[in-house]
């Protein structure tokens, strides 16, 4: 039996303790993946509670290297709050995750409501921008493993979000060369096409994810991509660049 106000509440304590749990499903084998997005509603209902704002979802798993790196097959997704947004160029601390990644995405900031079917026509159709970005993933769970249902539970490992600078949506975005570097020493090489090769299709995708929870994607929401490269671990004392071809630079620092 899944009590979903339970496990909401322990993995919202999990990422602001910034503690390691065990598996939802090493307890709960029975939790399918439309209990865990219960689960993620209710643990995100609890930031809100606390009055933080919903500003937007992130995609996950849209690129084969970060599937291949996990070990799970399926896009997931995950809600953004204003307490994850970190300004261009900041100083994040270490101790405040448990084990911090970085993954380089686009970002569309949302113009106009959009939810439901669409097509990427309908979708972009609703975008304002867009910007290169930087996601700090963040799994609560240990040693970074979890299945299907464990990672959308625990919010699709989302915990952090670095925008650059916004482009108008005219902007091509659907074969960008990034180079996600570490201290200038290159970590990550790939292109944007890597997201469902092209991230529009990320975006229909989440209008139809999201209309099955009755959420709309609000004018004002960010919608992260996903992945293009595999995440890279965020250790103290790096400085971590996402280059993107002809949308420049985002930057993130790490302290302790
Ligand atoms: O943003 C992502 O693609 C991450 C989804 C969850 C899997 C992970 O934590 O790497
Ligand atoms: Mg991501």
């Amino acid at each position: 039996m899944i009590d979903v106000a339970e496990l909401g509440k322990f993995v919202d304590d999990a990422a602001m303790s910034a503690t390691a749990i065990p598996q939802i499903t090493e307890k709960h084998p029975d939790m399918f993946v439309h209990d865990a997005y219960r689960i993620q509603k209710a643990s995100i209902d609890r930031r809100l509670a606390r009055g933080e704002k919903l500003i937007g979802v992130k995609m996950g798993l849209t690129s084969r290297a970060k599937m291949v790196q996990v070990g799970v097959d399926e896009v997931i997704w995950g809600r953004l709050t204003d307490r994850m947004l970190l300004e261009e160029g900041a100083t994040l601390s270490r101790g405040s995750y448990v084990h911090p990644r970085a993954e380089p995405e686009i970002a569309f900031l949302i113009g106009k409501p959009l939810s439901g079917l669409v097509t990427a026509m309908e979708a972009m159709a609703a975008v304002e921008a867009v910007a290169p970005a930087i996601e700090i993933i963040d799994s609560r769970y240990q040693n970074f493993k979890f299945t299907l249902p464990d990672v959308v539970a625990d919010n699709s490992s989302s915990s952090g979000v670095i925008v650059g600078d916004w482009f108008p949506r005219e902007t091509r975005i659907d074969n960008l060369g990034i180079v996600l570097s570490e201290n200038g020493m290159p970590v990550q090489i790939g292109s944007t096409a890597a997201i469902l090769g092209n991230p529009v299709r990320s975006l229909v995708a989440a209008a139809k994810l999201v209309a099955r929870d009755g959420l709309v994607l609000e004018p004002g929401m960010i919608v992260l991509a996903g992945g293009a490269t595999a995440a890279h671990p965020l250790s103290v004392g790096a400085t971590v660049d996402a280059t993107f071809q002809t949308l420049g630079k985002v930057s993130i620092t790490v302290a302790e």
